[in-house]
């Protein structure tokens, strides 16, 4: 009798994947994707990471998959989706309530792609004894949009996200470095054509070109990871954007085949986070904020940023109601807040 062979490695590993919530799945060579480093290069040299010093700190290893692990051979790629059900861009009309990027309206997708991915590694280590794995999502030196393009989960738009045909740009991005040879994905191959839609939508003109980002004018940066005043010129383009963005990814049509039942459940909108009051943001102190925003990436910018940037939108929202809650943040113990205060106060009719 003869045994009945079993489905390669690379194909188990994927049915794997998918049961652990990875609706995307690509395999790159180690060495794929060489232009990236060179790219990334250019981009710290210019200056356009603003002041994330640790994207420059660890360039060598964050360029390439062999300059952080010399021994890896394969990148697995894994993509989970957020899809949002309703209109991201929705809200735009209601300057009384503060805008939350969709991805961080549910929990944190660093613990739950994390510990999908380490589901998925141990399995691949227990079926290939011997092989060794390292599991990265977001805050490692490791460029995840170019991986996964080169793993074929999809490529980066315009907009330089990973864009998918299935789930449009609505994609968190993990890989798992692994020193065994796997078999790799077709690359993905870019469909954005003639296409500038996401160009066209930024409110700050943070594209220099297409396919490149200056994260000094995006108000994801802005919002999230820049510490201090934010530039007086950048402010109005902020509009009621309290925490990152959404507009070039919202307006991509390849948008049009995300399913929101692809979505992982986890990624859910906390109904609190869908359409806050900008008035209940600007009364948080930091035991309000840890509150409110515990189990969410947004407890990482901590309260100082949430206010000041509450006090922004405050500040594009034409109503007067804010001024007295304005006047009480004018005096705020953190400069930042102190500061926006009185910028919206300037900005807002008597
Ligand atoms: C730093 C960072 C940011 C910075 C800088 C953004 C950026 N575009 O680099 C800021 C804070 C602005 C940011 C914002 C956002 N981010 Co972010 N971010 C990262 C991080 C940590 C590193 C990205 C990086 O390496 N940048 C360096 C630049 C040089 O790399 P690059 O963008 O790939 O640059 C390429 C292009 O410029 C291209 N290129 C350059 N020249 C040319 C010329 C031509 C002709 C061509 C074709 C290409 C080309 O080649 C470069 C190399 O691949 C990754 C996580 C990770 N570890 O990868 C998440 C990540 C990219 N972010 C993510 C998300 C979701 C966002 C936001 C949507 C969040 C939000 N809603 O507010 C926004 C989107 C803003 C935008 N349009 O990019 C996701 C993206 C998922 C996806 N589907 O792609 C990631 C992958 C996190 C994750 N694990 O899911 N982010
Ligand atoms: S996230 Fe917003 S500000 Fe940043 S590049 Fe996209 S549209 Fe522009
Ligand atoms: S909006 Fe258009 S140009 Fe931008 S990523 Fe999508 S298809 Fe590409």
């Amino acid at each position: 009798m003869v045994a009945e062979a079993l489905p390669a490695l690379e194909d188990r590993l994927e049915a794997v994947a998918r049961a652990h919530g990875f609706v995307a799945f690509g395999i790159a060579d180690a060495s794929a994707a060489p232009q990236t480093a060179e790219r990334l290069n250019q981009w710290l040299a210019e200056g356009r990471h603003g002041d994330m010093i640790w994207m420059e700190s660890r360039a060598a290893q964050r360029g390439s998959p062999k300059g952080l692990w010399p021994e890896v051979r394969s990148v697995i790629a894994l993509g989970m989706s957020y899809a949002p059900a309703q209109d991201p861009l929705a809200l735009a009309e209601h300057p009384d309530r503060g805008r939350i990027s969709v991805y961080a309206q549910g929990g944190d997708y660093h613990d739950v792609v994390k510990r999908a991915m380490k589901a998925v590694a141990r399995w691949l280590v227990a079926e290939a004894p011997g092989a060794e794995v390292k599991v990265f999502v977001d805050t490692a030196p490791v460029m995840e949009k170019p991986l996964s393009a080169a793993a074929g989960l999809g490529w980066q738009g315009k907009h330089s996200n990973l864009v998918s045909r299935e789930h449009g740009s609505w994609l968190f991005l993990g890989a798992i470095y692994t020193t065994l040879e796997l078999a790799p994905s077709n690359p993905g191959r870019d469909r954005c054509g003639s296409c500038s839609a996401c160009q066209d939508a930024c409110p700050t003109q943070a594209f220099p070109a297409p396919y490149q980002v200056d994260a000094r004018r995006c108000i994801s940066y802005l919002t999230i990871e820049h510490n201090g005043p934010i530039p007086l010129d950048l402010r109005r383009g902020i509009g009621n954007r309290v925490y990152g963005c959404d507009d070039c990814l919202a307006v991509c049509p390849w948008n049009k085949f995300a399913e929101t039942a692809h979505a992982h459940r986890a990624f859910l909108p906390r109904a609190e986070l869908v359409a806050p009051s900008l008035a209940d943001l600007l009364a948080l102190d930091d035991a309000g904020f840890r509150q409110v925003f515990a189990g969410s990436p947004i407890k990482r910018i901590g309260r100082g940023r949430m206010v000041r940037n509450a006090a922004i939108a405050a500040g594009n929202s034409g109503d007067a109601g804010f001024r007295p809650v304005l006047e009480r943040l004018a005096e705020d113990d953190t400069p930042m807040v102190a500061e926006a205060a009185r910028w919206a106060l300037d900005e807002l009719p008597l």
